[in-house]
């Protein structure tokens, strides 16, 4: 039996936002974790920002049985990291996905919950700020591509959390102290989100000796 993996998974360009942040810092954390995080290995799946990415490519790498599950996307408005705690068993069809489609209920799953929700939120939250991110709690995941595979992942019995990154770089920045302000700022989020998915590692091993 496999110890398990973290995965780390960011998302595709969708309508609205060609290129997407989320994909760079998941190849980000990727780069740092490639040798592994807390002795686990880690992979690296970006998922296009379509609905039939959970059933072709989300189920088949949750079914792989990661020890932990970091998923990243960008918030189109958001001004801070969004730490989200929850995903709700819905949909909208307002916006369309990058291949065009709508869903096609708006029930994600019918005989789902109505929401389901992280175990690890807080404790990312504490590790992002110490890391000097900004992070916020969020109980809104949105409608939209990261809430539905919120959802899915959640359905894992392993630590799964999702993170919204803003589109631009210096909302997430926390005002820092001078040793923090020395470091390069363009590595303190991929620094800080790594960090987060140590504490999930870390979390899984608990539960899950090995
Ligand atoms: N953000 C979108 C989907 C993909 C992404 O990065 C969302 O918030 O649902």
């Amino acid at each position: 039996m496999t110890r398990g993996h973290l995965l780390v998974t960011g998302f595709g360009p969708f309508p609205g936002m060609p290129r997407n942040p989320s994909e760079t810092l998941a190849r980000q954390v990727g780069r740092i974790g490639r040798h592994g995080i807390a002795g686990f290995p880690l992979r690296t799946l970006i998922l296009p920002t379509a609905y039939a990415a959970i059933p072709e490519m989300l189920k088949p790498a949750l079914a792989e049985r990661p020890a932990a599950v970091l998923m990243i996307g960008v918030a189109g408005r958001a001004k801070r990291v969004r730490v989200e705690a929850r995903a709700v068993n819905r949909t909208s069809r307002l916006f369309p996905d990058a291949s065009g489609r709508m869903p096609a209920k708006l029930r994600l799953d019918r005989d789902g919950p109505a929401q389901r929700r992280a175990t690890i939120a807080d404790r990312a939250l504490v590790a992002l700020r110490r890391h000097g991110v900004a992070a916020i709690p969020s109980a809104n995941a949105g409608r939209y591509l990261c809430n539905a595979s919120y959802f899915r992942a959640l359905a894992e019995t392993c630590p799964v959390l999702f993170l919204h990154i803003p589109p631009a770089k210096p909302g997430w920045r926390r005002r820092i102290g001078p040793a923090l302000k020395q470091r390069d700022p363009s590595a303190t989020l991929p620094r800080a989100v790594t960090g987060v998915g140590r504490l999930m590692l870390v979390a899984a091993r608990r539960r899950n000796p090995a």
